[in-house]
């Protein structure tokens, strides 16, 4: 018990110094731990990749692999960043003096993409793996290079190869190009229509955009023009341009007639026998249909481009010998004088004939209308506006003192009037065929002429006239065919040329026989004048006057052809 008293005398004392050698001790340990003497520990850092900033509690730098001297003992924060790669963070613990051997493996950033294109929707491949439609965001794409690829029909593929750096953020702002496949149309005339695979495409001029591949291409404009149908083939990125003629239409025409298998002629020239159909250029055409025993038919028709036209031509029979017809323009009458054979010239055995008459030759004339009067000063008035007559005994006597040329400037202009026929001066066949009406004696009449049967100068042979002055046409009697004056009143001219040789040069059945050759500078005149006398007015003599003579004995009269 003693002893507590021993030391209870003194422990505030004791207490004191207990404290004193703690603090002292834990002084020491702080001084040791954490003074300027203190132990130190060292760490080492080692990045994969390499390279990369290491900071110690915020402050001090390594670049690793490198490491950190003198770290104290305690926690630390230890930051590690490398451009390209995700940051890191650690705690490390420092015990003492040891030395640490840290390593650490970066994680690579992954780049990113943002792509929009004009226009969107647009398919987007990368590395040719789809990614989704634009616009689109991509978070995760490794560094390096990869292969974008664009499409959207219609445009041009995009392809591109690009290169991502690690981390990096690229916006990609990609304008497609329309694909270059496509179809120019121009078409002349414009304004057609255009069919692509049978799909309306638009009207020319047009470009359009079509896949490549075979196509069929109809260019059509309205029904006057002929559709323009081609085939076209397009490989990728071609294009093409198409320039297309129309062209009009042709205009058909259907020609029927009655009777069946006459022959068509367009504008003069033979195309078939009826019926037929035929296509044309648009125009105007005169169609002239023939049939033997039938007369011409003609007709005007105008055919335009897409047009068919049906023409339902009836033929009439050929008039009988001898009919009678009013020609409308001049209101000269026409006597039908059928085709047929006849003897020209005179036998050797006819009275006072001229050597020029022979040989008598067997001819052949096709039908023809013949005036059936000489023409008349009423009827040159009306068409010629003048009268040269030297008898201006009224308007219906014979025009004379009109030379060949002026003859035939009359019937050049009837002929532009008449739509049917050819106007013309007779050749001398048509004269002597038409004068004879089938006599094959010296007069129509017979082998003379009596007094009053033609207006011709009384002579010895008994023939007797008025003998002064042209007379009234037709007041004579006319011959079988109904022709009057063909015998006197006025010589008449004939459109062939004068030629004493002409029938020697004539093969038997020559068909419309015709001097068409100068060789005498003279034109025919035929049948004698009211002056003339009777070995003047035969059917067969021939007389003759230079195309630019005229006397108060020349007239004319004249024919139509059919054209
Ligand atoms: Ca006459
Ligand atoms: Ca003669």
């Amino acid at each position: 018990m003693r002893e507590v008293r021993i030391y209870g005398a003194r422990p505030l004392l004791w207490m004191a110094l207990l404290v004193a050698l703690c603090i002292c001790g834990m002084f020491l340990g702080w001084w040791y731990w954490f003074g300027p003497g203190a132990p130190k520990a060292s760490i080492r850092v080692t990045t994969d990749p390499p390279d990369a900033h290491c900071y110690l509690d915020g402050k001090e730098i390594i670049t690793a692999p490198n490491e950190f001297k003198g770290v104290s003992r305690g926690m630390h924060k230890l930051r590690i960043t490398k451009v390209g790669y995700e940051s890191l963070e650690t705690q490390i613990q420092v015990q003492g003096t040891e030395h640490q051997e840290l390593s650490f493996t970066l994680k690579p950033l992954k780049a990113s993409l943002h792509v929009d294109t004009e226009p969107p929707v647009a398919m987007l491949y990368l590395n040719d793996q789809l990614l989704g439609n634009t616009p689109l965001d991509w978070t995760t794409i490794e560094a390096g290079s990869h292969k974008l690829r664009i499409t959207l029909a219609g445009y041009e593929e995009y392809e591109n190869t690009i290169y991502f750096a690690r981390g990096e953020e690229k916006r990609l702002h990609i304008i497609l190009v329309k694909e270059l496949e496509g179809l120019e149309v121009i078409s002349n005339p414009s304004g057609a229509d255009v069919y692509v695979d049978s799909k309306p495409a638009g009207q020319t001029p047009l470009a359009i955009q079509i896949p490549p591949g075979e196509h069929e291409i109809l260019v059509a404009k309205d029904a006057t023009y002929e559709d323009y149908a081609t085939k076209i083939s397009l490989s990728k990125g071609q294009s093409k341009k198409l320039t297309v003629t129309l062209n009009p239409k042709r205009p058909r025409l259907l020609i029927e007639t009655e009777p069946r298998e006459a022959q068509v002629f367009l504008n003069d020239r033979y195309v078939a026998n009826a019926p037929l159909q035929t296509d044309l250029s648009p125009g105007r055409y005169r169609i002239t249909v023939r049939k033997k025993g039938w007369r011409n038919a003609i007709e005007e028709v105008a055919v335009s481009a897409g047009e068919t036209k049906k023409l339902d031509i009836h033929l009439k029979p050929l008039p009988r010998p001898g009919a009678i017809e009013k020609e409308p323009v001049t209101g000269m009458e026409f006597v039908w004088v059928p085709e047929g054979c006849f003897t020209m010239g005179s036998p050797a055995s006819e009275l006072k004939r001229d050597q020029d008459e022979g040989p008598a030759q067997e001819v052949c004339v096709n039908g023809f209308w013949i005036g059936r009067f000489e023409v008349t000063q009423g009827q040159w008035q009306k068409l010629m506006n003048s009268n040269p007559s030297s008898f201006k005994n009224g308007p219906d006597f014979p025009v004379e003192n009109v030379s060949w040329q002026d003859a035939k400037a009359f019937v050049e202009r009837m002929s532009a009037l008449e739509k049917a026929y050819l106007v013309g001066l007779p050749t001398e066949a048509e004269w002597e065929y038409a004068c004879r009406a089938g006599a094959a004696t010296a007069y129509s009449f017979g082998q003379s002429i009596a007094a009053g049967q033609a207006n011709m100068r009384s002579k010895a042979d008994g023939a007797a006239g008025l003998n002064s002055s042209t007379a009234r046409v037709g007041s004579f009697q006319p011959n079988q065919f109904g022709i009057y004056d063909m015998h006197g009143n006025v010589w008449e001219w004939c459109e062939d040329w004068y030629d004493p040789e002409f029938y020697k040069t004539l093969k038997p059945k020559t068909l419309n026989p015709f001097a068409g050759q100068d060789k005498s500078g003279k034109k025919v005149l035929r049948g004698g004048s009211w002056l003339s006398d009777a070995q003047q007015t035969r059917c067969a003599n021939r007389h003759r006057a230079a195309p630019d003579e005229k006397t108060d004995q020349i007239g004319f009269r004249v024919v139509m052809r059919e054209r």
